[in-house]
């Protein structure tokens, strides 16, 4: 492997010409784009050999990952960096007359997530492999991740996105792993085995893709393991081949089908399904290479569950060892509820996932019964430990309404429990889950969120890496607490001076971004004020955009009224039924239209939607960041990771007191984030007390009047009913999320961020700060909690 750069160039030359018979000079830009992967992934490949192996002689503990979703983003740069190869091969391709930067910008951007749960899910890979602890990742090889969003006329527009077009040169096929993965017949006892036979089930062939997780500064490369669905060697006899195939390559071909028809709901299932099987059965394969038989199996094999998505794990691995590996039902269900946890991201009743009975009954028929039967047991217990408490046992049921509660199975059949950030934890343990906390308090626990500090500050800030490294050193890569260090430099006015540069830098660099693809000319003096994430309602986007129709108003009517230029700044992506998010979003392409073509207003308002908010573009916006916008209903928000993203670049948190904002407000304290709105206590008792009227707001407030009559007086689009659907929402359906309620506190936070901006030195000295108590946000922290609280690994051993 190369150690210099001219062993670097050789190495790279030599490649080319045996690939593509041409020389460097002659050779197409994917070409070389293709060999730098291939030689990056070679050189992981002898670190991820041994790690395999070194984990397997020493017989040591794994966790596995089961997530539905992992968004990794571009992985070159980042695996060039972790294994400490980055410079090396950027001056040895200048030699060439190449850019490294022509290079990664051909590199597809892996979406095969929504937003922050998969992004977490990545996140926490990147920690594991660096903080050397033996892992295993296991999602779907979808065909196309998050659909590419255009904005058409201010319209979100999906293309799909063929992330796969150039190939996926960090993966490897693995057939000789296949296993076949069984869907639909139906069970019948058998006499002579005395066991149940899953007969007349289709077969479907799941093959994996193994990616190399790349430690930074360890020799460990752990495994993200991508399962793909092909036909079956038995093919079924009762249908048509090509409907097969199809059927079979519908499995992996989107993240998330449209689940608005009971076709696509089922075809969600299956995925579920398919990659939970298929995972299990290659820990299974793996564990029983090292091990005579499975009875130690949960004390070698810690699987998390990433939400309620792969929880088909619980009753899959229990029919694996009953109906596979002959074991009675308590040993099974010892093992299975000693190896599974599961983490909660969402208290939102819509996202927690039940299945219809009859769809898992005819998909999923031996499945099934067992879930039946773990419900079954599960009554009993509940019965014991209540006193046969009717209330609370129909509260609890897994199966009941004609549907399979599924974060229900997840807590019955796991060990632990964690929500992702405090405040999250607790609403758990006190609301939504309760009665479960009763039942189980000791498998509850918080796992407040991280991000990497590696890809999200280290990475894609390296101006502000090098202040930070001239300021304090560099330890805090490796021991990103150390970046508490800082504390002692946020007065120090040449420090602070240096950090505004670096920001002007890094505003520039978004500023040149938004000229190329948007075309709108925004100051890198104004304030960068940012919301980025997916577009929900209860995020409120339309929140944000109200204030910035309050201003414009305000600076229309009054002459006299003045702000600090300011930049809004938004990028998200709406579910493509999600009709009222898609209205928010042309309702934001609509403002920023009429108030970036104003003269009267334009040299202090301006509006950018930025196209495709995904990982890569992050990497540009985090930095860029004056202003973090974390704005949600109080409550709602699990805890958000944008938010960490935006603070360990040096932005100050305009925020609620929701999910880990709360823990961010703590650590950086009172002078250093801009807290307003309602808790949720606050929240639920307006919620609950039946008193709440949005129209009480309208008509006393002519603020939130003449806003929101904007909507449909045609002031932003001139048919009156293209925001008809808003209007309603806030006005007919009573702010389900409390903007109004809201509405003055956020006014007044947003006068606060214009005051303390001029003043540079305070406005520095409060990002420093944010900075500077960021550590603690980083995954590795995480994963450490993790790691002891419940994984109970130790890190690899060579
Ligand atoms: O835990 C990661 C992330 C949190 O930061 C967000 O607050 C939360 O909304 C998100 N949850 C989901 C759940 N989706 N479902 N089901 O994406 O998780």
């Amino acid at each position: 492997m190369f150690k210099t750069k001219e062993e670097f160039k050789y190495e790279f030359s030599r490649r080319i010409i045996e690939s593509y018979g041409r020389t460097v000079e002659e050779s197409h830009i994917t070409e070389k784009f293709m060999t730098l992967e291939r030689m990056v992934r070679d050189y992981a490949s002898v670190n991820w050999a041994m790690t395999k192996m070194a984990t397997r002689t020493n017989y040591q503990k794994q966790v596995h990952y089961f997530s539905m979703e992992f968004l990794i983003g571009r992985l070159l740069v980042n695996n060039m960096m972790n294994l400490g190869i980055y410079e090396i091969a950027k001056e040895g391709l200048a030699d060439y007359g190449i850019n490294i930067h022509d290079l990664e910008e051909l590199e597809s951007d892996a979406g095969l997530g929504n937003g922050g749960l998969g992004r977490l899910a990545a996140c926490f890979m990147d920690s594991l492999a660096s903080l050397s602890y033996p892992a295993f990742g296991n999602t779907i090889r979808y065909e196309y991740g998050l659909f590419k969003q255009k904005i058409e006329n201010g319209y979100q527009v999906e293309v799909p996105d063929q992330w796969l077009k150039l190939g996926n040169m960090w993966e490897v096929r693995k057939p000789k792993h296949a296993v076949d993965v069984k869907f639909w017949g139906r069970v019948v006892w058998n006499e002579e085995t005395g066991k149940w036979d899953h007969v007349d089930a289709e077969c479907v062939k799941a093959v994996p893709y193994d990616m190399p997780i790349v430690g930074n500064d360890t020799t460990v490369t752990n495994t993200l393991r991508l399962w793909s669905s092909e036909p079956s060697d038995e093919i079924p006899s009762n249908k048509d081949f090509r409907q097969y195939a199809q059927e079979v390559r519908d499995i992996c071909q989107t993240l998330y089908p449209d689940d608005s028809t009971l076709a696509g709901r089922t075809l969600r299932l299956k995925q579920q399904y398919f990659f939970v099987s298929a995972g299990l059965r290659a820990i299974i394969k793996n564990h029983l290479r090292v091990y005579p038989s499975l009875s130690n199996f949960h004390e070698k094999n810690v699987i998390q569950l990433n939400d309620t998505h792969p929880v088909l794990v619980i009753p899959e691995l229990m029919r694996i060892l009953i109906d596979e590996y002959d074991m009675d039902w308590d040993e099974a269900w010892h093992i299975t509820t000693q190896t599974c946890a599961y983490t909660n991201h969402t208290i939102l009743s819509e996202a927690l996932e039940k299945w219809p009975i009859s769809t898992m009954q005819a998909l999923l028929p031996r499945v099934y019964q067992i879930i039946e039967e773990i419900n079954r047991r599960f009554i009993g217990y509940v019965k014991h430990i209540s006193d046969n408490d009717e209330d609370l046992l129909n509260r609890v049921m897994i199966l009941k309404d004609g549907q399979v509660h599924m974060a229900h199975l997840a807590i019955v059949g796991s060990f632990s429990v964690n929500g992702v950030a405090r405040l999250h934890t607790q609403i758990l343990m006190e609301q939504e889950m309760k009665d479960f906390y009763f039942l189980y308090p000791k498998k509850f626990n918080n796992k407040t969120n991280g991000i990497t500090h590696r890809r999200w500050l280290a990475y894609s800030n390296p101006e502000l890496t090098s202040l930070l490294n001239e300021t304090i050193g560099d330890d805090w890569i490796k021991h990103p607490e150390e970046l508490e260090k800082l504390m002692d430099y946020v007065d120090d006015s040449i420090v602070q001076g240096k950090f505004y540069n670096v920001k002007q830098q890094r505003k520039q660099v978004l500023a040149d971004y938004i000229y190329k693809h948007n075309g709108i000319k925004v100051d890198v003096n104004s304030i960068f004020d940012i919301q980025v994430k997916r577009l929900h309602a209860y995020k409120r986007q339309l929140l944000n955009i109200m204030h910035v129709i309050y201003l414009y108003q305000q600076m229309k009517m009054n002459p006299e009224f003045k702000i600090y230029p300011r930049t809004f700044i938004f990028g998200a992506k709406a579910a493509p039924a999600y009709y009222f998010a898609k209205k928010v979003i042309k309702l934001i392409n609509s403002v920023a239209d009429v108030v970036n073509n104003d003269p009267d207003t334009n040299a202090y308002l301006k509006v950018v939607f930025i196209e495709n908010y995904g990982v890569t573009i992050a990497e540009k916006i985090m930095p860029a960041a004056d202003v973090s916008e974390q704005i949600s209903t109080a409550g709602k928000e699990a805890s958000g990771t944008g938010n960490m993203k935006f603070m360990m670049n040096g932005a100050v948190t305009v925020g609620t007191l929701d999910g880990a904002n709360v823990e961010i407000a703590e650590r950086v304290g009172d002078d250093n984030v801009i807290i307003f709105g309602l808790k949720d206590n606050e929240i639920n008792e307006l919620r609950w007390n039946g008193q709440y009227n949005a129209w009480d707001y309208y008509n006393n407030d002519p603020r939130i009047k003449n806003v929101v009559d904007s909507l449909v007086d045609g002031t932003f689009h001139a048919s009156r009913e293209e925001f008809r659907m808003i209007f309603d929402e806030l006005m007919n359906r009573n702010d389900e999320y409390f903007l109004f309620a809201d509405f003055e506190a956020y006014l007044k936070a947003q006068a606060k961020v214009d005051e303390l901006y001029r003043d540079r030195a305070k406005w520095s000295k409060m990002c420093l700060v944010n900075i500077a108590q960021s550590g603690y946000f980083s995954s590795d922290r995480t994963i450490e909690e993790y790691v002891k609280d419940i994984w109970k690994l130790d890190r690899v051993k060579r």
